[in-house]
């Protein structure tokens, strides 16, 4: 029923190893050059403790719209949601407080001047196609409720949890939003474009800057999608929550791969190569695979699907008053399944009991829960919450280290205070 993932990736790995891959302008040494300035080897360790500069800046470089401290943390030029924001919010999160991720900065397109062009020797004809966003909106439109969320989500536990150094962004949980796309099939323009049968892979890129990291100019931010998937449920979204996609979130079109990794998910995308070869970018080959000891010498697969998590709608050591009952929220995600069940714990783990779920569980989203606490006597706590989904995976108490601190899937260790 769904791509054959994981055959996919262990021979794009091959190839890539073997030297087989098409370099896209950036050679494995100088790739390898990069990784060792950053600290892959043995990594850099990250910051916990946000800047207080950082913390309380209203904007970050490059993001368009307001950050107010109660709705996001920034870090560089990214914003982080904050999970208390979202206690009281509907399923989908709203535009005003959904996370960015920005590589550089995002770009204010005109949807009038916008065109996307399709193109490369996967199409039957050998010239490009341009599609203007009023040609997009002729095509049949669909819509469907998905998350998007960065790969690294969860990654500063690695550290505050596991005590172990990786790299990259220290996001906490919310790096995650769930908005309803509105948009046509990636198929349907492909279709349009004519796709050859010997097309295996598609490479949208965005119209940002180029992404330049330790002296090395990456070029525009893409990444390969296989065929099989771009086919299947892959969107070209130009709204997000019944609004023209907002300028930070891709405006005017940005591709959409339920339930992927978020750098799938390529913003302002103005092109995409249909290829009868394997593609290749930094974003699926250095970036985006495991490494580590746990890992296989040169790394795992690409990644594709995200893992599964649970995030309390409530600030790390918040204060509830001791002795009166709290109607205590959260959500629980996964990328393999629709969750079924959370448990949660109150005192740290020592008994646990089914949360209330207030969604019906749907694959590509995740589920509202509740449960009641009330603190005996004032002090420190640790709330937990674990959710399994409906391929019977259940968050762990470790997640297995890589390097760039990716998938973090186990319970989270939630400090409040009982006052
Ligand atoms: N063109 C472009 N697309 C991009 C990125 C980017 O920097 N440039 N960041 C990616 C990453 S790493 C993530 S997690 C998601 C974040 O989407 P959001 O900013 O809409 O939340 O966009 C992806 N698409
Ligand atoms: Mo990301």
């Amino acid at each position: 029923m769904r791509t054959p993932e994981s055959a996919y990736d262990r021979r794009r790995l091959r190839q890539w190893l073997a030297g087989e891959a098409r370099a896209d302008g950036v050679s494995r040494r100088d790739m390898l050059r990069l990784l060792a300035a950053a600290g892959l080897a043995g990594a850099a360790s990250v910051a916990l403790d946000t800047p207080a500069a950082a913390s309380t800046a209203p904007t970050a470089p490059g993001i368009v719209k307001p950050l107010p401290e109660d709705l996001f943390t920034v870090r560089g030029t990214n914003a982080e949601t904050r999970f208390a924001s979202l206690a009281g919010t509907g399923y989908h999160t709203p535009n005003d407080r959904f996370f960015v991720r920005n590589h550089t900065a995002t770009p204010v397109l005109s949807a009038a001047d916008w065109t996307l062009t399709v193109w490369g020797d996967g199409l039957t004809r050998d010239r490009a196609v341009d599609f203007s966003l009023a040609d997009l909106k002729k095509l049949p439109s669909v819509s469907h409720s998905a998350f998007v969320e960065c790969a690294g989500n969860g990654r500063s536990f690695y550290t505050s949890q596991q005590d172990q150094t990786v790299s990259g962004t220290a996001w906490t949980l919310g790096a995650i939003g769930v908005a309803r796309w509105r948009g046509v099939r990636l198929a349907d323009v492909l279709k349009r474009a004519g796709v050859s049968r010997r097309a295996v892979d598609v490479l949208p890129r965005g119209l940002d800057a180029a992404y330049v990291t330790e002296g090395v100019d990456l070029g525009r931010v893409r990444r390969p999608l296989p065929l099989s998937k771009a086919l299947d449920d892959v969107l070209l979204a130009y709204e997000m929550n019944g609004e023209p996609l907002p300028h930070d979130h891709g405006h005017p079109v940005r591709v959409l791969v339920p339930s992927w990794i978020g750098i799938s998910s390529i913003k302002w995308v103005g092109d995409i190569e249909v290829s009868a070869q394997p593609l290749y970018s930094p974003w699926n080959t250095d970036f985006y695979r495991l490494f580590g000891a746990a890992h296989p010498d040169g790394g795992s697969a690409p990644l594709t699907r995200q893992t599964i998590k649970s995030a309390w709608e409530l600030d790390a050591q918040a204060n509830l008053r001791a002795g009166v009952a709290h109607r205590l929220t959260g959500r629980s995600w996964s990328g393999a399944g629709r969750v079924v069940r959370v448990d949660v714990s109150t005192d740290a783990g020592a008994t646990w009991s089914a949360a209330r779920l207030h969604d019906v569980p749907r694959r590509d989203g995740w589920v509202r829960w509740s449960t009641h606490w009330r603190p005996a006597t004032p002090g420190p706590y640790t709330l937990l919450a674990r959710a399994t989904d409906s391929t019977g995976r259940t968050q762990p108490d470790t997640t297995v280290h890589n390097t760039q601190g990716y998938l973090f899937d186990a319970v989270v260790r939630h400090p409040v205070n009982a006052v």
